[in-house]
């Protein structure tokens, strides 16, 4: 018999994908609105312009749909795999955590759409947004490391009633995924709280700047593989599983993810590379580290294409393509992960143009880097979520996936990706021609090369109503499923290839890598972070 997923377990999984897929939805209007805007197409009502919108998309998109999803699909796995239930307290905080991110979601929305928090996903000082958008991320962040606690909560359990054993290889990248989580949001915190709260209340005048965008940037890259992470737990954990393989090593998944937590951290001045008021030798120092984070993405590709390769090998798959032939086409679950991976080559190789200083010069600021977010998340990680939900939420609510829906599956993901080769293809172009991001229309004087960008502009409008539509397609599809026919759906977990070494025991001892973690923040952050303690400050500014 299959065994059924825990109920209650279900409802708070399915709680928490449903948001995530209404974020998605509202979020996606307000980006198919912020162009028609920007494009001069439409005019808002109650002075909902091109700013607010951007706010609400990035926002919503980037911050609420991710993380909700993530929090949704780790729990999942985690009462899979550990035990097959939730104990009581993880689940408490799951709820509470849940309760209180979506406090936080309402009240942020609000503020941004009455046009008092107009500072894009990134907030940056010393643009004032009303000190309520800051309170709603503080509820945001609060939340989430509530039901960070449940899943170490559940962890720790297991571990303890199954002393000498390996961790589920699910339960263990979750772990890590929320760890680095847990290390990186200290950041933001300390922003939102010791900073921008009290200046935005008026307690303060003035705001460190430098201080604050550190601050920001120590969270906001590791942010991105708290996106990618849970993208690379499908691929290892699921995929295989799904194409009918076996996991190509544990050791080595684990070792990535180990790296992870190491490298994601202390590498936030790639963002900042331009910025004034950070010394020389902790840029480079930091674009150092950012590129030894690259190397477990690489040992990532390594092993999908060996698990490619040994499930081809396995059903007789011959030549060096062979394997290709054998996969399962035809099933979205695999293809939407797939083609995610598959924008991900591009996408991985424009983040390391991103991280050389002199290239970095180049496409700041630009269109080039909207391109470059718009297929990392947009695409290898959306993707991958959208794959995710086509048996996850027939599994927590014990229905099927029909060949309909698969094939509207299917399509989905096909529209998805010409939406994205219309839109962050030519934002990858004409951001080297110079045309800048987060700007509204603008003719800048008529200035002769705001003429030639506007060719690419009109396809990234296409792409973007392209992409509205697979909005509106996976929200329908994800409707669909919850009224799919009743039946039982297998939780796919992937087991490891009988080949494989076995995993050594030092990767689960979380006190040396969070230890190491530890040592390289402080390496890369403690000096300049003095540094910047005697910097400028300044007033605050309502620049819409
Ligand atoms: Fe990035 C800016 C550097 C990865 C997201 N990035 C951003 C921003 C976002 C973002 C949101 O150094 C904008 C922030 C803002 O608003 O200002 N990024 C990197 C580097 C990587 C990288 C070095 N970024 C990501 C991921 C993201 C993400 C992942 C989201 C999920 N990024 C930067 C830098 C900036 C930046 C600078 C600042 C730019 C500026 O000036 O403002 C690396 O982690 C990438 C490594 C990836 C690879 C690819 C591995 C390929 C795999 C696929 C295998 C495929 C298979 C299928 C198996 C090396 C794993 C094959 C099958 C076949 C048939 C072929
Ligand atoms: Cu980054």
């Amino acid at each position: 018999m299959i065994p059924t997923f825990d109920r209650k377990d279900g409802k708070l999984v399915l709680a928490h994908v449903l948001f995530a897929f209404a974020a998605l939805l509202v979020g996606g209007i307000a980006g198919l609105l912020q162009g028609l805007v920007r494009g001069g197409m439409v005019t808002l009502p109650a002075n909902i312009g091109y700013y607010e919108l951007l706010t609400a998309h990035g926002v919503l998109m980037a911050l609420i749909f991710t993380t909700y999803f993530i929090i949704g699909f780790l729990y999942s796995g985690v009462s899979h795999t550990l035990g097959g239930q939730l104990r009581p307290a993880a689940r408490k905080l799951g709820w509470t955590g849940y309760l209180v991110m979506s406090a936080g979601t309402v009240l942020g929305v609000i503020v941004i759409l009455s046009g008092k928090a107009s500072v894009l996903y990134t907030f940056y000082a010393p643009m004032k947004a009303s000190p309520w958008f800051y309170v709603a991320l503080a509820l945001v962040v609060v939340g989430s490391w509530l039901s960070g606690f449940g899943v170490f909560c559940q962890y720790r359990r297991w571990r303890r009633e199954h002393r000498g054993k390996l961790s589920p290889l699910f339960a263990f990248m979750a772990v890590v995924t929320l760890l680095m989580w847990q290390i990186a949001t200290i950041g933001v915190a300390a922003e939102v709280v010791v900073q921008l709260i009290p200046w935005s209340f008026g307690w303060v005048d003035s705001v460190n700047v430098v201080l604050s965008r550190t601050l920001f940037w120590y969270f906001g890259h590791p942010l991105v593989y708290f996106w990618l992470l849970p993208a690379y737990i499908c691929w290892y954990v699921v995929i295989p599983k799904i194409i009918g393989g076996k996991i190509f090593s544990d050791a080595l998944a684990r070792l990535a993810f180990i790296l992870f937590l190491l490298f994601s951290i202390p590498v936030g001045f790639h963002h900042q590379l331009m910025e004034p008021g950070i010394g020389g030798f902790w840029k480079f120092l930091q674009v150092v580290l950012t590129f030894m984070v690259i190397i477990p993405s690489l040992m990532t590709a390594f092993s999908m294409f060996a698990t490619f390769e040994m499930n081809g090998r396995a059903k007789g798959a011959k030549g060096l393509f062979g394997w290709l032939r054998v996969l399962p086409w035809k099933d979205v679950r695999f293809f939407a992960p797939f083609m995610g991976m598959l924008v991900f080559i591009p996408a991985g190789a424009g983040g390391i143009v991103n991280a050389s200083n002199q290239m970095n010069a180049v496409v700041h600021n630009t269109l080039w880097v909207t391109g470059h977010f718009h297929l990392t998340v947009a695409t290898s990680v959306a993707l991958t979520f959208f794959g995710i939900a086509y048996w996850l939420i027939p599994t927590v609510t014990g229905r099927v996936l029909t060949p309909r829906l698969n094939r509207l599956g299917i399509i989905q993901t096909l529209v998805w990706c010409v939406g994205m080769l219309f839109m962050s293809g030519p934002m990858h172009i004409v951001g080297l021609m110079g045309s800048p991001r987060r700007t509204a229309y603008t003719t800048y004087g008529d200035h002769p090369d705001a003429i030639l960008w506007m060719p690419y502009h009109v396809a990234m409008a296409i792409g973007g109503t392209i992409l509205f539509a697979g909005v509106l397609l996976i929200v329908y599809n994800v409707i669909a499923l919850m009224r799919a026919p009743k039946g039982e759906t297998v939780y796919p977990i992937g087991e490891v290839a009988e080949a494989a070494e076995a995993t050594p025991r030092y990767l689960e001892r979380w006190s040396v890598w969070i230890g190491i973690a530890v040592a390289l923040i402080l390496f890369a952050y403690t000096i300049p972070l003095i540094d910047m303690f005697r910097g400028v400050t300044s007033p605050g500014f309502v620049t819409w």
